[in-house]
C-alpha cells in the first residue's frame, strides 16, 4: 500500500485498506460442482489486485450442514469440503500474501452448528459441554419466554434427553453458545490463535454484540436477538478477548453489530483502545424499511444522509467507521439505493464513489464493482436462503398473498446478493462448469466482469480509478468529512480535508437532473475536477500523473497548463464530449486477469493501440473552475480538488498580494 504524503499519528493498514467480501459458494467454482470453492477465489487474485484489493473477508469457510449457508458451524478447524481442503486454505494465504492481499476471515462463534461435537455432548449433558449451550427448563408447561427467532418460529427448541429448550437466537440448527462460561471463551480463544497463526490478518465477528445474554425470564414477545443485543457482558467479553488474543496484533476487526448507535461504536471500537477496530453499522440500512425488513418505507435520501452523515461526524476522532452499502445479507445496492434500469451505470458509479469517498474502511461486496443488480426469481423454488424461505412458508401458512410475498422476497430477500458472481456472457455467467447451486441472475449477458474489463467506461473502471485515487490522496482516508447541503433531497455532497486542504464530492441520488447552488464559503472557490461519472476518466491516476496531494501554485498551474490553459469559472455546463479527456483514447489495457493483473496497471484514456501516450495523460480535463453552482444529471457523480481555503492564486498582473 503506497501513501504519499505525511504518516498519520493513527495510521493502520486496516484503515487504508480496501476490503472486498467474497461469499464464497457464489464467488467462482473450479472443481465444477456448482459451489463456488478455495481454488476459484485463488484463479481470481489477478482480478481482485487489478480492482486494487487489499484484504479480502470470506464469509464462513469452516465445516458446516449448511442450513445457514456455513453460518452454522461444526467444525472451526477444518475447511468445509465443498470449498476445498486446509492444503488449499493455506495455498490462498501465500497466492494472496505474494499480491499484497490480507485474508480476513469470518468468526461465527455466537452460536455453533446443532451437529458441532460440542453441541451432541452438551445434549448429553457430558460435562464441561452440558453449560457450553444455553439451557432453560419450560415454564407453565411452554417455553422458558416468549421469545421470537430471527429466521421465524420461537427462539427456543426443546431436548428431551435433557428436558430443556435451548437458546438459538437464529435457526434451531444455530444454539447460541453460553459466553458467561469461562471454558467456551477459552475455546473461541483457542480457535482464533489457530487461524491467526496460518496468516489469517483478522477477523469479522458474526453478531458480537449478541453473545452477552441477559436474565432470560424476560416477559416480552419479541425477536430474542433485539433483546439482547449490546448486553454489558458483550463488551466485557470483547475486552477480555482483546487482552487474550487481539492486543498487539496488527490486525483488522470488525464486529457485525446490527442495532448498535455511534455511542456503542465508542465502546466497541474505540480509536486507538480497542477491543475492536471497527463495528458495521445497521442505521443505514433500516430508513427504508418498516418494523421488519420485508415491510418496504419509502426511500428518503434527506433520512438516509442525515444518518450517514451522523455516523460520520459522531465517530469522527473517537472510532473508525466501516463503510459498506452491501453485502450477503442485503439486496444490491444499485437497485436498493439507486437505478437498476436506464441509469444503472451512473447509479452504480454514484454508489460506488458514496461508498470509497466517505472516512472509513470500505467493504466492496462481491459484484458491486460491476453493478450487479438483485434478482427476480419468478419462483419460490428459486431461492436458497432460509430466512426468505421461513417468511415465506410462514406468510403462506397465514394466507399472505403469494405475489405479496414474492414482491418482498424480490425487494429484499439476501438471496439478491448471493446469485453466482457474473464473470462473463458464457454459460452460468462463467461462474461454474456444472449446476450452480442457486441460478444466476439472467441478466449476465450484459453485466459480467469480461465485459465490464473491455468498456472504459465501466463501472468497474470507476471503482478502479476511485480506488486509485483514495490510495493517492491522504486526505481521502484520513481526512474529515464535513457534510454539506444536509437538507437538499438529492444531492449528496461532502468536502474531504486535511491540512493540504479540501476534496469536494457531489452526487445527485436521483433519476432527475438538478441544481445545486454551493454553499459559502466553497462557492466560487478555485476547484479542479479529477474525476466524474458522465465522462471517461482522465488518466491522471496512473501513477506517472501528478495529482494535488496538497494544492499549490505550482499544482494549479499544472492544472491549469493541463486543460490547455484555465477556463473560465462559472456555472459547469460541460455536457459529455466536450472535455479534453473525452476525446481521450480506449481501451484500458487487457481484457484477461492472468498474470496481467497489475495493482498500479494504469486504467483511464489510452491510445487507439491500447497503450498510454504521454499526450493522454498530460491531457485530464482538468480546467480550474470557480462554480458557483453545478447542474448535476441523473445519476451523476463528481470529484473536486479545491484549493485551501487561504489559497489566492495571483492572476496576471496581480502583485504579489
Ligand atoms: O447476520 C446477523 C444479522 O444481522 C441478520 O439478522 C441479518 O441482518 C439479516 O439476516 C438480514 O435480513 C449474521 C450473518 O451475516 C448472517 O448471514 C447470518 O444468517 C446470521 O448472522 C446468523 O449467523
Amino acid at each position: 500500500m503506497t501513501m504519499e504524503g505525511r504518516a498519520r499519528p493513527e495510521r493502520a493498514w486496516w484503515k487504508e485498506a480496501i476490503v472486498y467480501q467474497i461469499y464464497p459458494r457464489s464467488f467462482f467454482d473450479v472443481s465444477g460442482d456448482g459451489v463456488g470453492d478455495l481454488a476459484g477465489i485463488i484463479a481470481k487474485l489477478d482480478y481482485l489486485q487489478a480492482l486494487g484489493v487489499d484484504a479480502v473477508w470470506l464469509s464462513p469457510i469452516y465445516r458446516s450442514p449448511g442450513a445457514d449457508n456455513g453460518y452454522d458451524v461444526s467444525d472451526y478447524r477444518e475447511i468445509d469440503p465443498q470449498f476445498g481442503t486446509m492444503a488449499d486454505f493455506e495455498r490462498l494465504v501465500r497466492e494472496a500474501d505474494a499480491r499484497g492481499i490480507r485474508l480476513v476471515l469470518d468468526l461465527v462463534v455466537n452460536h455453533t452448528s446443532d451437529e458441532h461435537p460440542w453441541f451432541y455432548a452438551s445434549r448429553q449433558g457430558i460435562v464441561p459441554y452440558r453449560d457450553f449451550y444455553i439451557w432453560r427448563p419450560g415454564k407453565n408447561g411452554g417455553l422458558p419466554n416468549r421469545w421470537r427467532s430471527v429466521f421465524g418460529g420461537p427462539a427456543w427448541t426443546y431436548v428431551p434427553e435433557r428436558d430443556a429448550y435451548y437458546l438459538h437466537l437464529f435457526s434451531p440448527k444455530q444454539p447460541d453458545l453460553n459466553w458467561d462460561l469461562p471454558a467456551v471463551r477459552q475455546e473461541v480463544y483457542r480457535l482464533m490463535r489457530f487461524w491467526l497463526e496460518k496468516g489469517v490478518a483478522g477477523f469479522r465477528m458474526d453478531v458480537i454484540n449478541a453473545i452477552g445474554k441477559p436474565e432470560l425470564d424476560d416477559e416480552a414477545d419479541a425477536v430474542g436477538f433485539e433483546r439482547v443485543i449490546n448486553h454489558p457482558k458483550a463488551f466485557r467479553f470483547l475486552e477480555e478477548m482483546y487482552e487474550a488474543v487481539l492486543k498487539g496484533a496488527d490486525l483488522l476487526t470488525v464486529g457485525e453489530t446490527p442495532g448498535v448507535t455511534p455511542e456503542h461504536a465508542w465502546r466497541y471500537a474505540a480509536l486507538g483502545r480497542g477491543p475492536l477496530g471497527m463495528i458495521f453499522p445497521f442505521e443505514h440500512m433500516t430508513v427504508d424499511v418498516g418494523a421488519t425488513k420485508w415491510e418496504p418505507a419509502p426511500f428518503d435520501v434527506v433520512r438516509w444522509k442525515r444518518v450517514l452523515f451522523r455516523w460520520q461526524t459522531k465517530l469522527e476522532g473517537r472510532a473508525w467507521p466501516a463503510l459498506y452499502l452491501g453485502n450477503h445479507d442485503q439486496p444490491r445496492p444499485v437497485s436498493r439505493f439507486g437505478d437498476d434500469g436506464e441509469y444503472r451505470v451512473a447509479a452504480a458509479k454514484l454508489l460506488a464513489a458514496l461508498l470509497l469517498l466517505q472516512k472509513g474502511t470500505p467493504f466492496v461486496y462481491q459484484g458491486e464493482e460491476i453493478g450487479m443488480t438483485n434478482v427476480r426469481f419468478p419462483s419460490i423454488d428459486d431461492y436458497r436462503d432460509i430466512e426468505t424461505l421461513n417468511f415465506y412458508r410462514e406468510g403462506r401458512e397465514r394466507g399472505v398473498a403469494e405475489e405479496r410475498l414474492m414482491a418482498a422476497i424480490h425487494r429484499m430477500s439476501r438471496d439478491n446478493a448471493r446469485t453466482p458472481m457474473q464473470w462473463s456472457a458464457g454459460k452460468n455467467a462463467g461462474f461454474t462448469s456444472g449446476t450452480p447451486w442457486i441460478r444466476v441472475n439472467p441478466n449476465y449477458r450484459e453485466i459480467n466482469v469480461e465485459a465490464a474489463w473491455a468498456d472504459p467506461d465501466s463501472v468497474l473502471h470507476f471503482y478502479r480509478a476511485l480506488i486509485a485515487l483514495r490510495k493517492r490522496v491522504p486526505a481521502l482516508v484520513y481526512g474529515r468529512l464535513v457534510p454539506l447541503c444536509p437538507d437538499d433531497p438529492a444531492v449528496i455532497a461532502f468536502l474531504r480535508e486535511d491540512e493540504a486542504g479540501p476534496w469536494l464530492v457531489a452526487l445527485n441520488l436521483s433519476p432527475a437532473p438538478t441544481t445545486w447552488a454551493l454553499p459559502r464559503p466553497i462557492a466560487g472557490r478555485p476547484m479542479v475536477r479529477v474525476l466524474d461519472n458522465r465522462h471517461r476518466p482522465p488518466a491522471y491516476w496512473d501513477p506517472a500523473t501528478p495529482i494535488p496531494a496538497a494544492w499549490g501554485d505550482k499544482e494549479a498551474a499544472a492544472f491549469a497548463g493541463v486543460g490547455g490553459g484555465e477556463a473560465a469559472g462559472g456555472p459547469e455546463t460541460g455536457a459529455p464530449g466536450e472535455r479534453p479527456s473525452e476525446r481521450g483514447g480506449h481501451g484500458v489495457g487487457p481484457s484477461t486477469f492472468a498474470g496481467e493483473g497489475r495493482r498500479d496497471a494504469p486504467v483511464g484514456a489510452a491510445g487507439p493501440d491500447g497503450k498510454q501516450t504521454a499526450a493522454d495523460v498530460r491531457r485530464g480535463s482538468w480546467e480550474v473552475e470557480r462554480p458557483e453552482a453545478f447542474r448535476l444529471g441523473p445519476f451523476e457523480a463528481r470529484v473536486y480538488r479545491m484549493a485551501p481555503s487561504g489559497h489566492r492564486r495571483r492572476r496576471p498582473g496581480e502583485g504579489d498580494g
